[in-house]
């Protein structure tokens, strides 16, 4: 592993910063899933991405982006995500490390879990600065849909063709979302408790603007006096605050391969309470109470595979 004897090379004999729109970019990618993709193929198409998944391009990167995906008997998908992602990231020169976190056993999927350990495990790996998660089963179909961190948390899959290339509901934060390491700690990270389909992805946004709906909440119910008598306390609830960025419907365009709902992720029938009581959860849930064994970690030509036992609800 990397920081094991580092075995990265580094192209940054280059001290210019990475431009903010690569010229390489072409727009809409054209994005079918008609044959089955061998890894072979995509190792060859893709001679300059080292091992474990690993990229960076010849200039300096704005952040070190850990993209993250969860993960459970989808290796088809897993080598058309790989197929299509690893020239977008490229084209992007975004410096990339893919991680795909493996559930180990067949009891309940934890889809949100799974990203709170892949977001472990990759700061094992390289002081990371920015993570990207990622379904398995998205493919973004325009590359200005740029795989970087921003300014406030982003949610990248606004328009898919599931549902129609639009956003199906105003605080849909599914599919590809992306987070800075500041903005994921401010939000302890993502729920452990949500065992099956559906929800994690309300949590999350819940999280996200829940900083920021406390702030005009407090502001509304007088105790704003206090916080501008006392600037400190004001500053601090200011700067905590987020709201979610989102590109452009007609860029932050994606196919989802078709799939039928996996055994063991079935909807899970708590999602409705506990989504409504993310405000009280989210400091108690999340990073801070994460427990998991780590069943092992593989590096492959194209990605990093780490293997996880999350145990059960
Ligand atoms: C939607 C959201 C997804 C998530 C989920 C609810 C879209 C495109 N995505 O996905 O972000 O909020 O609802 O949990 O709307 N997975 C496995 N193996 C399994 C089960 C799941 O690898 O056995 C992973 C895989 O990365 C998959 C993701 O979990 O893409 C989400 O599961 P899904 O694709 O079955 O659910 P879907 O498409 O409704
Ligand atoms: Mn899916």
């Amino acid at each position: 592993l990397p920081n094991e004897g580092s075995t990265w090379i580094s192209s940054r004999n280059n001290t210019e910063p990475c431009p903010e729109k690569p010229s390489s970019l072409v727009g809409p990618v054209t994005v079918k899933f008609v044959k089955s993709v061998k890894l072979e193929e995509v190792q060859a198409e893709n001679p300059n991405v080292q091992l474990g998944g690993h990229y960076s391009p010849p200039c300096v990167a704005k952040d070190h982006v850990a993209l993250i995906v969860p993960f459970r008997h989808r290796e088809e998908h897993l080598r058309q995500l790989l197929h299509y992602l690893h020239p977008f990231l490229q084209k992007q020169q975004i410096d990339y490390t893919i991680y795909i976190v493996n559930q180990f056993g067949e009891k309940t999927f934890n889809r949100a879990k799974l990203m709170n350990v892949g977001y472990v495990e990759a700061l094992k790996d390289f002081p990371y600065d920015c993570f990207i998660f990622s379904d398995v089963d998205l493919v973004p179909m325009d590359d200005r849909n740029l795989y970087h961190c921003y300014s406030q948390p982003r949610h990248f899959a606004v328009a898919m063709d599931k549902f129609g290339f639009r956003l199906p509901y105003s605080g849909y934060f599914g599919g590809v979302s992306g987070l800075s390491k500041v903005q994921f700690l401010k939000i302890n990270g993502f729920p452990n408790n949500y065992w099956g389909w559906g929800g994690e992805d309300d949590d999350i946004y819940n999280r996200c603007v829940l900083l920021y709906l406390n702030f005009l909440f407090s502001f509304v119910h007088g105790t704003f006096i206090i916080h501008v008598r006392n600037p400190l306390i004001f500053c601090r609830i200011t700067l905590n605050g987020m709201k979610v960025s989102r590109p452009d419907s007609n860029i932050g365009r994606y196919r989802m391969i078709q799939h039928h709902r996996d055994a063991k992720n079935e909807a899970n029938p708590k999602r409705f309470t506990q989504i409504s009581k993310t405000r009280w959860t989210m400091m108690t849930d999340g990073l801070n109470s994460l427990k998991y064994q780590l069943v092992k970690k593989d590096v492959y030509p194209l990605y990093t595979n780490i293997t996880v036992d999350i145990e059960t609800p």
